[in-house]
């Protein structure tokens, strides 16, 4: 059965920055589950965990686990090589019929692990032209790859920026591992974010739809939320996540308490009138297969053959 949506309250609900982007490039986004609330009850996404290496230490992550940049703590994904993600999608394509989105969200960086991620991305291309590819990232690298993504055809990248002010970074980032270099406190912080944003003007003034991700940890950065809200809508993102902190077992936010559900809710709340808010997220697994809510990679583990499972993160 064909799915489809009715482009009408679509359209008289535009935002300025939806409004700036082509037609196609919209109608993509409505059939993707994270980017789109209605998308998510009917389109399925799969993520290719072909990415295990990170190049940044956030204090809320544990590096034996998925990124908690888009995942939940405390899950392990397997990893992939690229052609063996291409078997994989070939596996699951089979069998969903729904599947609108493929995506890269670790467990690592996906931009830590280019040469992975470039080849998993012109795989899946050319077997699949019309598949929507998605991409998340903490945005190191963004102004040494943005280009290229762009070259590739990807027209969705998630950033995750969780505060403008390089000395709030430096609470919330323990290092930073640039170009060869090792940064800690507010100094890897700055160049983190100066990366984020630089990053995601380009992706924006190159046609792609750019989500934000956002950890709410109270008491660090929620009180500069609305302020990165506002930041990233004036560089033209199409809609941020603010997800709850939930702390990782061994991570040095270990200790810090859960985002309050009430208090994140009241947080997108103020926010969704600056932007798009996502309410929908699920925190899914770097390897996950399905509906948000029906996530079916247990179906699918091991059924091609990968290298290095369960995963141990590796810093670059
Ligand atoms: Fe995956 Fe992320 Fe793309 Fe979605 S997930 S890379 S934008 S296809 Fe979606 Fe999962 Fe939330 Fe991410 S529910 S964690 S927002
Ligand atoms: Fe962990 Fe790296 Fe993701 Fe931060 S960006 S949560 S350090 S994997």
């Amino acid at each position: 059965m064909k799915l489809m949506d009715c482009q009408c309250t679509r359209k008289k609900n535009r935002t300025i920055n939806e409004s700036a982007m082509p037609e196609e490039l919209l109608r993509q986004t409505d059939r993707h589950p994270c980017y789109s609330f209605d998308a998510h009850h009917k389109y399925a996404r799969m993520h290719l965990p072909v990415a295990p290496a990170c190049n940044i230490s956030c204090n809320y992550c544990n590096r034996k686990y998925d990124c908690v940049n888009e995942s939940r703590p405390g899950v392990t994904s397997e990893v992939l090589t690229p052609y063996a993600a291409l078997e994989k999608f070939s596996l699951v394509k089979e069998k969903l019929d729904n599947l609108s989105v493929v995506g890269i969200a670790g467990p690592g960086d996906a931009l830590a692990n280019w040469n992975d991620t470039r080849d998993t991305i012109k795989l899946i291309k050319q077997s699949d032209p019309g598949i929507i590819f998605c991409l998340s990232t903490n945005g190191l690298l963004l102004p040494d790859h943005a280009g290229e993504l762009v070259r590739l055809g990807v027209r969705h990248v998630t950033v995750t920026v969780n505060c403008l002010e390089p000395e709030t970074g430096g609470e919330i980032y323990k290092f930073v591992n640039y170009k060869g270099k090792l940064y800690e406190g507010s100094k890897a912080a700055g160049i983190l974010i100066n990366n984020q944003l630089e990053g995601i003007k380009y992706l924006t003034a190159n046609e792609v739809m750019v989500k934000v991700n956002i950890v709410m940890i109270k008491g660090v950065n929620d009180g500069q939320i609305p302020d990165v809200v506002k930041k990233v809508k004036e560089l033209g993102v199409f809609i941020t996540n603010i997800m709850p902190l939930i702390p990782a077992p061994g991570s040095a936010f270990a200790d810090f308490p859960r985002t309050d559900a009430r208090e994140l809710k009241k947080m997108r709340d103020i926010c969704q009138f600056e932007l798009r808010q996502m309410y929908h997220c699920q925190q899914c697994r770097a390897d996950a297969i399905g509906l948000l809510r029906e996530d079916i990679s247990h179906q699918f583990r091991g059924a091609v053959a990968g290298k290095d499972s369960p995963t141990v993160q590796k810093a670059v």
